[in-house]
């Protein structure tokens, strides 16, 4: 068994074994830290003892592996096995270097049932590898612990210890822990496997620097490999932000239908409503598979359950009344920004010049009422069903075709917008040890003070909104992309915001 301090030639991955009392949050921590949210990959568990046999979890970066971490069993009789060692340490007339104790004590009961878990977790850690102690910092120190940080200690390897707060935000017990940990830790470090984000992620690695020297070089390049992947990430996430404003703006549900339609309004009704579910069921579909690429970008795969081989909804239903009440921009910001969109221009243009002028020829479906009264209740994502092909309705074969979308209301960029930034920020705020259902509760911007718009948009400043405003004015059904340049400004805008959202959290 090669366990010289200097292991590994640079070409060597540095190893690190995740170790500590059962059920203490080891591998949630080790899945959060290498973005592993697969339940088969790496289990995590409220039964103790669900990791039974040490797992390798490499840390791979553009499919090379960079770092490779050991999840292990967890300490079940340590007391016991430390007092074994302190026996055969004291037998040897106290001579010996303690690790020989650890040694033996492993080839003692190697296969046996006596200490099953504490030979399957010393064996990595006696082969080399650096050390990562998992503590639950919500809950006392207890003699087991006690023994678990002396046996570790008698290894004699690079050792840091992480405390896992598992019952939130602060159990109270962290100053005890710090105390002991400080007596037989190179380096303590408080790291929660549920909470902890890129930059937490960024700085354990760091940590492991510190205590395993012999790797500086790896672990720098592999910190600069995850930051530089990191902005790719972020980049990636702007062009699907881009792509599914694009599609759905410009996105509409046709039907051609026999020219008579006029006359039969109940039956243009039935249609309207058909055509309109029909053009609700394309955008919610659009965005649900944007939004999986999002999934993708960040490695969320595996937290959004599959219903029928569709992921299943976590963030509500688009077209819901209270979804328009809290995101998008209030009036007089839309009137600001001057966005329009689809059909909503010639209601704009209405409202431009004080009322409905004799309404708009392409309008055919639900009431045109007056300006933005519109767009309250019900009818607050109300589509707009029109005919494009001709300004008398009739197709050649004297027929009519009808097109549904996109909403009147000129909020829908901004609904849409908003919406796939809270995605992002759940995304980008979730931690991979997390093996619970991603959800997105919007009914949570309802609460607070005050009514209105409580999205990101509402809070733009009004250069960002002209400047993401001009772009999305010139995606509309039917007509021309908008200017390659107003594009790439958007983009970067929407770069920036982000970025933004990374640094708030
Ligand atoms: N709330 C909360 N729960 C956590 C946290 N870390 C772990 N848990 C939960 O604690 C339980 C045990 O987590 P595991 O990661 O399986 O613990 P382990 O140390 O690997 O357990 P064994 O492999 O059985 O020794 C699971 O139910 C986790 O979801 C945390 O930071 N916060
Ligand atoms: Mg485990």
């Amino acid at each position: 068994m090669d366990r010289s301090s200097d292991r590994g030639s640079q070409n060597e991955v540095p190893q690190f074994a995740v170790v500590g009392q059962v059920n203490e949050g080891k591998s949630s921590v080790l899945a959060t830290l290498v973005e592993e949210g697969d339940q088969s990959k790496i289990r995590v568990s409220e039964t103790p003892g669900e990791t039974a046999r040490c797992q390798s979890i490499g840390l791979e970066i553009n499919g090379r592996k960079v770092l490779e971490f050991i999840d292990t069993p967890g300490f079940q009789r340590a007391r016991q096995a430390l007092a074994w060692m302190k026996g055969h340490h004291e037998k040897a007339g106290d001579t010996r270097a303690l690790v020989e104790s650890v040694e033996a004590f492993v080839e003692e009961f190697r296969g046996t049932r006596d200490f099953e878990d504490e030979t399957r977790l010393l064996e990595p850690v006696l082969g080399g590898a650096g050390l990562v102690y998992v503590v639950d910092g919500s809950k006392p120190v207890r003699p087991h612990h006690l023994a678990e940080m002396e046996i570790l200690r008698w290894t004699g390897r690079p050792r840091m210890a992480i405390l896992n707060n598992k019952g939130g935000e602060s159990g109270g017990f962290e100053a005890e822990w710090k105390k002991h940990l400080g007596e037989s830790f190179n380096l303590t470090r408080e790291f929660n496997a549920h909470r902890a984000r890129f930059r937490e992620r960024i700085r354990l690695l760091q940590h492991l620097l510190e205590i395993e020297e012999g790797h500086r070089a790896v672990i720098e390049e592999t910190i600069r490999l995850l930051e530089r992947e990191w902005e790719q990430r972020r980049n990636d996430a702007a062009d699907v932000i881009v792509g599914l404003l694009e599609e759905c703006l410009t996105q509409q549900a046709c039907r051609n239908v026999s020219g008579d339609l006029d006359h039969r309004r109940d039956k243009r009704e039935q249609l309207v409503e058909e055509l309109s579910e029909q053009y609700r069921q394309e955008i919610r579909k659009i965005e649900q598979r944007q939004h999986r690429r999002l999934l993708d970008i960040f490695h969320h795969k595996q937290a959004v359950g599959e219903v029928e081989g569709q992921s299943a909804d976590v963030m509500g239903d688009l077209f819901a009344r209270e979804v328009w009440q809290v995101l998008g921009l209030s009036r007089g910001q839309l009137v600001m920004t001057g966005v329009v969109s689809g059909a909503a221009v010639g209601l704009m243009g209405d409202l431009a010049i004080g009322g409905l002028s004799g309404g708009i020829p392409t309008l055919i479906g639900g009431a045109v009422g007056g300006g933005f009264a519109l767009w309250k209740g019900k009818a607050l994502a109300e589509i707009a069903v029109s005919n494009p092909l001709s300004p008398s309705g009739k197709t050649k074969l004297g027929g009519v075709r009808l097109c549904a979308g996109p909403p009147k209301n000129p909020n829908f960029p901004w609904v849409l917008l908003d919406r796939v930034l809270f995605y992002y920020e759940h995304l980008i705020t979730r931690a991979h040890g997390r093996r619970d259902a991603f959800v997105i509760d919007l009914s949570e911007l309802e609460g607070g003070e005050g009514k209105g718009h409580r999205g990101y948009s509402s809070r733009f400043s009004s250069s960002r909104r002209k400047k993401l405003g001009k772009w999305l004015s010139a995606l509309q059904p039917g007509k021309q992309s908008p200017l390659a340049e107003d594009e790439s400004q958007a983009w970067q805008e929407i770069a920036l915001i982000l970025k933004s959202l990374e640094d708030d959290v």
